[in-house]
């Protein structure tokens, strides 16, 4: 299975808050008792100031310096409080520092070892080496007077002995005053390890945890860590569980599908279902737990949580009496002891590895705050971290094809993805009216069926056939998101650059492959990630040929129809590769995922459900939202709009139809327009598929971009009328000539591809738009230099008859 995790705090996320409020808890203590030790004192203020107190290391730090800068600005030198005052929220203040926090920790434990390793080397050459037996180290221990202890070595690696040396590196510095290396702990608290004795330490709150965290075992240490880590984690989730206090009277049990109720009820529920995955995972290592919160076909004013093992199937069945024990604990007390006691029968060892939960929620209200709930539960049990998918995926199916298909796919195959689908044209839905994704991302609106219920959910839009596929969501009222086959194309190209840099060997080429309608900013993206980008023609056919050159091509045109195509010398290579590698190693991981890849996209023509089933794959690889995916880059505003006109054939473009090179000076006329404003890019083109030239302009801002395509149509109107007032001029120039050979009225006209035939017309012909459209071809061959020294028109003699017996 393919996991890896890239988890964004977000500041404005309640959920992360939370946790940095946890762990910034810690901090206030610190903070209790060294109010009088602390030489600089800095201040927050928002409603009411509220004073705290940081390490003079921060200082350093670019994001405290931001808060510094924001403070100077506001207050100058003379801070109000006589500290320094902050005047930022709190919550900004708490989210910066416990992120520091979090960074200083990682640092001190890496320099600590560097540190260590310093002084050990330096005591060895000189003082220590007759004071320390070899594979010791000398160390000075206490509070103020210092005493002297030889340690192994071995002890560097223990994240006890860290903890340690961190707090030493953090009091001492690398000056350390004796000469050797100085821990400025208690001594009976390291002298205390020896005996373990935290090991029957009772949990009496945090400040006993706290100590502990300085306490080192000299024997049996790794045990002693993991104890401390284990009585740390108890006060952790006594901490998070006061948040979701049991309602009265609630009586739960796991029954078919999870936990169902009145949604108003659910919160410690949730939560308390957050932790049994967290220990779920743990359990199963390495593994993915997924948590769904939904209640179904219930009414939405329930809701419910169940669990999935990382089959994808339901939580075992030997796990639900402990789910209905915990979702019933009436105290955080008596939680924390089941939970206790359940983790020490099912020899479940906390902090030592690493859980993932995916979190999944429907569309009902409730939803949302429920979520975060599971999100506390989750990260309240250390080393496990919960991935935020989202809400479950709705597939607007356009009323065609597509939705039946993923349907019947649901029912078989697929029975563990959770898709919604609408518009599958069961219900009376017209194709591709006010559905599909053509609609949604020609006019950026929201399909029928999809409105301010689902703000925020994942969406993704079929076309009618199913070979076009664009994702979107509800941002608010009747506003949407969209993101079109440029961000699907960015999202593949990301992950599998991503795949091919483990590898990191050079020889895959990989390029990417758009037309002219690809938004500019998709395609800056692209150069930024430092690939190969090639502009075809519009039409999957032109775009599939040049992403064939590739070792790995992928193409997308903007309106969402595109695939991946692997050569099949790259795939064998990559075959024969994996059988080099050891399996579950990065290099193993990556080769995995390309061939997966290779074998899960459709590669001989887009198609919509399998470039779904790879955006879904791929999300849930980055641990991302459909939000996150949205801000890989920010579209440039654009606007396309179809001019209809009596032949489109008379626009004629370059092969990448980024410019016209007909009707004359057309184009000249399109840059004089796209010059004026920031940004700007446009072009027209025939459409391939009906009677209109289209025109695509894009610009800095919307209404720019609007104007640019409102003045570019113009002149496609006025630039081909004029071509074809051209030839009507020229078919009377003609025609004043020819009249003593035509009846008055009438005109004569030269027809046929080789040999002409001379026929005569009512001169009212020429303003009928089906004659002006044989005329303009006319022109377009023969200019004014007609051969025969009357009109001629080129067509097939049955085209001329048919067009002229339509006219009478
Ligand atoms: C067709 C093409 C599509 C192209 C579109 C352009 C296939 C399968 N489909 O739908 O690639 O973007 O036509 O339409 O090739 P237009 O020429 O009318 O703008
Ligand atoms: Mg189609």
């Amino acid at each position: 299975m393919i996991h890896s995790f890239y988890h964004q705090p977000k500041a404005s996320n309640p959920i992360t808050l939370m946790a940095l409020v946890r762990s910034l808890l810690g901090a206030k203590k610190i903070l209790g008792r060294s109010v009088t030790a602390a030489s600089t004192s800095k201040r927050t203020t928002s409603a009411a100031p509220k004073g705290y107190v940081v390490p003079i290391s921060y200082l350093s730090q670019p994001s405290f310096q931001a808060l510094l800068s924001k403070s100077e600005e506001e207050f100058g030198f003379d801070h109000p409080m006589g500290g320094l005052t902050i005047p930022c929220s709190e919550d900004i203040f708490i989210t910066v520092t416990s992120r520091l926090q979090k960074k200083k920790l990682e640092m001190a434990f890496v320099r600590n070892l560097l540190g260590a390793k310093k002084i050990l080397g330096a005591a060895t050459s000189k003082r220590a080496t007759s004071a320390a037996p070899k594979g010791f180290l000398a160390v000075y221990v206490g509070e103020s007077q210092k005493k002297r202890y030889v340690v192994p070595i071995s002890y560097l690696s223990q994240p006890s002995f860290q903890a340690l040396l961190s707090k030493s590196e953090e009091e001492f510095g690398f000056d350390h005053p004796m000469g050797g290396l100085t821990i400025p702990c208690p001594e009976d608290i390291f002298i205390n390890s020896s005996s373990c004795a935290a090991t029957n330490a009772n949990l009496q709150g945090s400040e006993t945890v706290c100590n502990l965290q300085v306490c080192l075992c000299s024997k049996g240490l790794k045990e002693e860590s993991q104890k401390k880590r284990y009585l740390t984690q108890i006060a952790s989730l006594l901490k998070s569980s006061d948040l979701f206090p049991l309602p009265q009277s609630l009586k739960l049990s796991y029954g078919t599908a999870g936990f169902r109720g009145d949604a108003t009820l659910l919160a410690s529920t949730v939560y308390r279902v957050g932790i049994l995955s967290s220990l779920r995972s743990l359990k199963l290592k390495p593994s993915t737990i997924g948590l769904m919160i939904t209640a179904s076909h219930n009414k939405v004013s329930d809701n419910g949580v169940k669990v999935s093992d990382p089959s994808g199937g339901m939580l075992s069945q030997e796990w639900e009496p402990f789910a209905d024990q915990i979702a019933n604990a009436s105290s955080p007390q008596k939680l924390v002891s089941l939970i206790k006691e359940f983790v020490e029968r099912e020899e479940i060892s906390i902090g030592d590895g690493e859980g993932e939960v995916w979190l999944a929620r429907d569309t009902r209200p409730s939803g949302e705050a429920l979520l975060r709930a599971a999100e506390i539960g989750v990260s309240s049990v250390s080393g496990c971290v919960a991935v935020d998918l989202g809400v479950k995926l709705v597939l607007d199916g356009a009323n065609g094809v597509g939705g039946e298909k993923m349907d019947e796919l649901l029912r078989g195959y697929l029975s563990n993805l959770d898709i919604e689908i609408r518009n599958t044209g069961r219900d009376g839905g017209v194709l591709n009216e006010s559905v599909g994704a053509d609609f949604v991302q020609k006019e950026n609106v929201a399909p029928l069926g999809f409105g301010v219920n689902d703000v925020g959910v994942r969406c993704v839009s079929f076309d009618g056939d199913a070979d076009r596929l664009v994702y979107f969501y509800v941002s608010s009222g009747e506003k949407i998101e969209l993101l079109d086959g440029d961000k699907i194309l960015s999202l593949f190209a990301l992950f599998v650059k991503e795949q091919l840099n483990v590898l990191d060997n050079g020889c895959c080429r990989l390029g990417v492959v758009q037309t002219a309608y690809a938004n500019g900013a998709s395609t800056d993206y692209l150069n930024g990630l430092g690939l190969d980008v090639v502009f075809a023609k519009t039409g999957v056919k032109h775009l599939h040929e040049k992403a064939a050159e590739f070792d790995v091509g992928i193409y997308f045109e903007a309106n969402g129809h595109g695939t991946i195509l692997f050569s099949e010398d790259y795939v064998s290579l990559l075959v024969d590769k994996r059988k080099g590698l050891s399996e579950g190693s990065d290099e193993y991981n990556a080769v995995s995922r390309l061939v997966a890849v290779s074998k899960l996209i459709n590669q001989a023509v887009g198609d919509a459900i399998s470039g779904l089933l790879l955006v879904e794959v791929v999300l849930r690889h980055m641990g991302w939202s459909v939000q996150k995916w949205n801000e890989l880059y920010k579209d440039l505003p654009s606007r396309q709009v179809k001019v209809e006109v009596p032949d489109r054939t008379a626009a004629v473009t370059t092969r990448e139809e980024t410019e016209a090179l007909r009707p004359l000076g057309i184009q000249d006329a399109i840059n004089g327009e796209i010059r004026k404003y920031k940004r700007g890019r446009a072009f027209i083109r025939p459409s391939g598929t009906e009677d209109v030239v289209r025109v695509y302009a894009e610009a800095s801002t919307q209404e720019d971009a609007d104007s640019l395509a409102d003045s570019v149509a113009q002149l496609v109107k006025s630039f081909l009328e004029m071509a074809l007032m051209r030839s009507l001029f020229s078919a009377k120039k003609i025609f004043s000539r020819a009249t003593s050979a035509a009846p008055k009225g009438f005109l004569a006209v030269y027809v046929g591809e080789s040999q002409k035939k001379r026929y005569v017309v009512p001169i009212s012909y020429l303003s009928q738009p089906s004659f002006q459209a044989l005329l303009s071809k006319s022109e377009e061959e023969f200019g004014f230099n007609h051969p025969m020294g009357g009109l001629t028109i080129p067509c097939p003699e049955d085209t001329f008859i048919n067009v002229t017996s339509q006219l009478q």
